[in-house]
């Protein structure tokens, strides 16, 4: 059984989409990031950075932080989403969703929306980087179906929780047309669905506005 130390944040769903999606038994702690609870000693012994997700396979005894590391320890652990005939272009994508996608919406989302004082350099440095990120996965899904080529994989499933923030980032995901496309085939996966609520709080998946 997979332990799933988790928060409803991009990051977070990545996992809680992948366990719905292999369909391996889990069960969720959920850290409360608003109560600082990432902070916490028991946590962070964990994983000493403080940050979800961090998974446990209590049949290994294994402590595993890290969402790209997590998701192709389940993709092995369960032999789906990661065929090793494309596993080459899966860890590109993977990289780049981890290297650029991740990093860059998530600076845009505090500098656009939290920052209190306002930094025009970093908010426009954090926009157009974003705006960049959106560019390259539009052309990449013009050329094919997913992000690694013809099949979902877990860049795919890496990747889609943070576009679910499309509107937060204000760039108008509706521009960019493979990219929706994308986005709206996996948003009416039933996993997908699931794992992105997996607190059961009621949570959808944002539309795109029209
Ligand atoms: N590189 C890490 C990043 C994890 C991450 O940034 N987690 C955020 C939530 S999306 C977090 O725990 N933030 C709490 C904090 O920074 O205190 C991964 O991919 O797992």
């Amino acid at each position: 059984m997979i332990e799933l130390f988790y928060s409803p944040t991009p990051n977070g769903r990545k996992v809680s989409i992948m366990l719905e999606e292999t369909k391996i038994n889990y069960k969720i702690t959920h850290i409360d990031l608003s109560k600082d609870e990432q902070f916490k000693p028991e946590f962070l012994k964990l994983n000493p950075y403080g940050k979800i997700p961090v998974i446990i396979d209590h049949e290994k005894n294994l402590v595993l932080i890290e969402s790209g590391a997590i998701l192709i320890y389940l993709a092995k652990k369960s032999k789906q989403f990661l065929p090793q005939e494309n596993e080459t272009k899966i860890f590109e994508w993977l990289m780049f969703q981890m290297g650029n996608v991740g990093p860059m919406l998530g600076q845009h989302h505090h500098f656009h929306h939290f920052n209190p004082e306002k930094s025009k350099y970093a908010e426009d440095r954090f926009f157009k980087n974003s705006v960049r990120v959106y560019e390259v996965l539009d052309r990449a899904l013009s050329k094919n179906n997913y992000l690694a080529g013809e099949d979902y994989s877990i860049a795919d499933i890496a990747t889609f929780p943070w576009i679910a923030r499309h509107e937060w980032h204000d760039i108008g995901l509706k521009k960019y047309k493979h990219l929706s496309r994308w986005y709206k085939s996996i948003s009416n996966r039933w996993a997908v669905k699931k794992g992105y609520d997996c607190l059961n709080t009621g949570e959808k998946i944002p539309k795109i506005k029209l």
